[in-house]
């Protein structure tokens, strides 16, 4: 595929998103994903959340120092809303507009699951946001990256070194095994969006996992689709 065919076969660009535990391999995975696409002519732009624009990333920095937590879980949830509006509107939804694929180092799912599932902060606040902050954009492929707690807490501790843990690296293992069970059950209930990855091979092994759904679930749809116009 050539990068002209990517985009015209999918006028809008491809969507898509890595989420997973601490440690997980998400930032790892979306540079490799992003070298393969590159290989192939893809264009792609490789962001994060919460950030990906300079006024998400003042936030950003706020929620991890932990200023965000003393707010309390509603304000903290705003805060990563008001980052996810801006990255939203000045960056991920300018981009797909122009045919370019979005890889974003997480998004909603995270505060499904960070604020939702083990903040116990509101659905209904947290649907209301969803709705303000992203409208009808949902990703095309959410790849969740699954490892047990204590194997993404050792990965995170050792790229960390002698830095202090951040507001979310510093909560106890029980924090982070809610936080398994909750994005194994987004992917769960969501089978056609998201795809469960087994994240505990070497970073080449779990590339090529991600790889192949890309390629399932994206590229071969897209010629699919051109050959067989609806
Ligand atoms: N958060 C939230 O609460 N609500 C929200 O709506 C959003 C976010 C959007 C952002 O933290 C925090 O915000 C996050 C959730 C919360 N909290 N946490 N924790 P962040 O952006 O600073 O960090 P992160 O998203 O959690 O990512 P991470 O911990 O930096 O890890 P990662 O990106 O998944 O992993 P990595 O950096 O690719 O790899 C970690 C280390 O393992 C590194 O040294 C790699 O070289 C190594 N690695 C990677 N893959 C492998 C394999 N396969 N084998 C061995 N070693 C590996």
């Amino acid at each position: 595929m050539t990068g002209s065919d990517a985009t015209d076969v999918h006028p809008r660009g491809c969507f898509i998103t890595f989420e997973g535990g601490e440690g997980a391999g998400k930032s790892t995975q979306i540079n490799l994903l992003a070298e393969r696409l590159d290989a192939e002519h893809i264009r792609a732009l490789v962001t994060r959340e919460p950030g990906g624009s300079p006024g998400a990333e003042i936030i950003r920095h706020i929620i991890l120092s932990g200023m965000g937590k003393l707010l309390g879980p509603e304000a903290e949830t705003l805060l990563f809303a008001a980052a996810r509006d801006d990255h939203v509107h000045s960056v991920i939804a300018p981009a797909l507009a122009q045919g370019i694929w979005v890889l974003c180092d997480r998004f909603a799912d995270s505060t499904r699951v960070y604020q939702g599932k083990v903040g116990q902060v509101d659905a209904r606040l947290l649907s209301s946001l969803e709705r303000v902050t992203i409208g009808c954009l949902r990703p095309d492929l959410t790849v969740i990256l699954d490892l047990p707690v204590e194997d993404g807490m050792k990965r995170a501790a050792a790229r960390r070194g002698a830095d202090a843990p951040d507001r979310f690296e510093a909560e106890d293992i029980s924090f982070h095994q809610k936080l398994r069970e909750g994005y194994r059950e987004i992917a769960a209930s969501e089978p056609e969006r998201c795809i469960l990855i087994d994240a505990s091979g070497t970073q080449e092994q779990v590339a090529e996992k991600v790889w192949a759904a890309v390629q399932g679930r994206l590229i071969e749809t897209a010629h699919a689709a051109q050959v067989n116009p609806a």
